[in-house]
């Protein structure tokens, strides 16, 4: 039965402009394209919002250190951002920057509301301070790490200002009850518990800060205050889609990806400032998000977190060396599915991502879609052959190895399966579950020796029909994660999915596509270049 399409609306982080973009940044993104990708396969109405965060101060402090001012330093690196998504083919449907007007004006008009309504007031901060993350770190946890950043292993500094504070306090029965009410509002479930148990113990949050010398947004009627980059940053998920065209995305509830660093941010202030809001006059249309998805760190050989403080990520001239080399699918394909999603973190090895090169990619589906278009070339004249009355429905006889209907179906209920729980390495792995089906296949039933008798030639039509119309519905559902490859195979057999989709607003029919059977007997079927030349180091 037809999908019924749904509203579904994914972001990322936005990044800090104090540098350009790291593999860090690129991992996120790309998770999230792949999931926004297979639901606009799925026909669902989806947006996909990624971006950059400008008010911190670490972009005023090196825009300083290179003699610009904040805004030209910003510009500079939110081009980087931008470019280096472009060119890695992400589908992002706007690209957030935080010194937008739209924005601004979005994020002052929320504020004004909580002041209205006493959620946020003046007070004075008196604490630890985490410069390098832009945080205020309560007593507890600052003495649980010795006074020392989680993230650097920095001194905190010791802070103490004139501040408006969010009263984070009176949400902590409200925000554990909806945790109650929704065990998957943070994934994975191991990152529940430890915020689960410091809501329980949350003050009031400071969400202002004094001399960032303009660089930033006003507190509305207090121009000497600014709001704290971290509030203004998190609003980004709701000003970018709090216009009449876009709200319904919002209202559908969002899923935020991020990394495990700035998980309270996302699954306690976050939230509770949009219960907050939506007790504001005119916000009552103001829900939460459906899921925040915390995922591990890629770690460096020696096993510390890459990033642009530490200097050992990777960066957009060795990210691109990789996509020369193996080319966007492959490293679209290993970050997601050999990615730290999941609690533990995810060392980045040259040598693990040409194994899985070879093993995933050049072995099997490169692999059997050449062997495939090559036999039907050969046999057939590059015509996707007749199937006969043999196989009737194309279901295989008794003790014959079978493709089939059920192997399509097995491997579209695995990818949705996979893919509800964003569970990237399965998913992948449902596409070539296919595929493998069709390596089995042929080595059962061996097309190659049959040929050699021009009596069992239709024998050997049907079953090339069948190795091709598995391949095609496993490029279906390849697509989120290989989607040039598989976009090159269908141009091969005359499939035009990608036109379909580009016709109707990047929507596709997955339900429809893995049906059996769509292929069209005589159609031209053409060998084309390997889509993944094997490497060898
Ligand atoms: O935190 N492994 O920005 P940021 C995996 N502006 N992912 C990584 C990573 C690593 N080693 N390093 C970075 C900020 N990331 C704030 C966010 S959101 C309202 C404001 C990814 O430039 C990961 O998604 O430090 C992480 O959450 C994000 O980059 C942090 O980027």
């Amino acid at each position: 039965m037809a999908h019924a399409s749904e509203t579904f609306y994914v972001t990322t982080p936005i990044y800090y402009v104090n540098d350009k973009p790291h593999l860090g940044h690129v991992y996120t993104t790309m998770v999230a394209d792949v999931v926004a990708r297979y639901h606009r396969l799925r026909g669902d109405d989806t947006f996909f919002l990624t971006g950059v965060d400008e008010h911190a101060a670490k972009v005023s402090d090196k825009a300083a250190e290179h003699g610009l001012t904040p805004q030209q330093w910003a510009d500079q690196n939110a081009t980087a951002f931008r470019e280096t998504f472009d060119k890695l083919e992400m589908t992002h449907d706007d690209f957030v920057r935080t010194s937008s007007e739209h924005h601004k004006q979005r994020v002052t008009q929320y504020i004004a509301a909580l002041l209205n309504t006493g959620d946020v007031y003046p007070g004075t901060y008196e604490g630890w301070y985490d410069a390098g993350q832009e945080e205020y770190i309560p007593e507890n946890k600052a003495k649980a790490n010795d006074f020392k950043s989680e993230v650097n292993g920095k001194a905190l500094v010791r802070k103490s200002e004139k501040n408006y504070f969010f009263k984070l306090s009176a949400y902590r029965d409200t925000l554990l009850e909806h945790f109650e009410a929704n065990p998957t509002f943070v994934q994975p479930d191991a990152r529940r518990n430890e915020i689960v148990n410091r809501i329980k113990e949350a003050q009031d949050v400071p969400i202002s800060r004094t001399g960032s010398g303009g660089w930033g947004i006003p507190v509305p009627g207090d121009e000497e205050q600014t709001i704290y980059v971290w509030i203004d940053a998190l609003f980004n998920y709701l000003t970018y889609v709090d216009t009449d065209d876009r709200r319904h995305y919002w209202q559908s509830g969002a899923v935020h990806f991020i990394a495990k660093d700035i998980l309270w941010f996302h699954a306690a202030i976050w939230p509770a400032m949009l219960l907050a809001l939506s007790k504001c006059d005119g916000y009552a249309w103001v829900n939460l998000p459906r899921q925040v998805y915390s995922h591990s760190y890629w770690v460096s050989a020696s096993g510390e977190k890459m990033s642009k403080s530490l200097g050992n990520f990777l960066d957009p001239a060795a990210i691109d060396n990789y996509v020369n080399e193996f080319g966007l699918d492959a490293l679209r394909y290993f970050l997601a599915t050999r990615g730290p999603l999941g609690t533990t973190d995810s060392q980045f090895s040259s040598d693990l991502f040409a194994d899985v090169y070879n093993s995933d990619l050049a072995n099997t589906f490169g692999n059997s879609a050449s062997r495939v278009t090559k036999m039907i070339g050969k046999y057939f004249d590059g015509k996707l052959p007749q199937t006969s009355d043999r196989y009737g429905a194309n279901v295989p006889p008794e003790g014959e190895p079978a493709l089939d209907p059920a192997t399509a179906q097995a491997g579209a209920s695995a990818l949705i399966k996979s893919m509800t729980r964003i569970s990237l390495e399965p998913g992948g792995i449902a596409g070539m579950f296919v595929v493998n089906q069709v390596d089995s296949y042929i080595e059962g039933t061996s097309p190659f020796k049959l040929a050699k008798d021009p009596a069992k030639l239709p024998e050997v039509g049907d079953i090339l029909y069948n190795c091709a119309e598995a391949l095609r519905i496993a490029s279906v559902l390849l697509w989120p994660f290989i989607p040039d490859a598989c976009e090159a195979f269908w141009k091969r057999i005359g499939c035009d999915y990608a036109e379909q989709m580009k016709a109707n607003g990047g929507k596709g029919r997955l339900d429809e596509w893995v049906e059996w059977g769509q292929l069209e007997p005589g159609a031209p079927i053409e060998k084309g270049a390997p889509l993944f030349p094997r490497y060898q180091a």
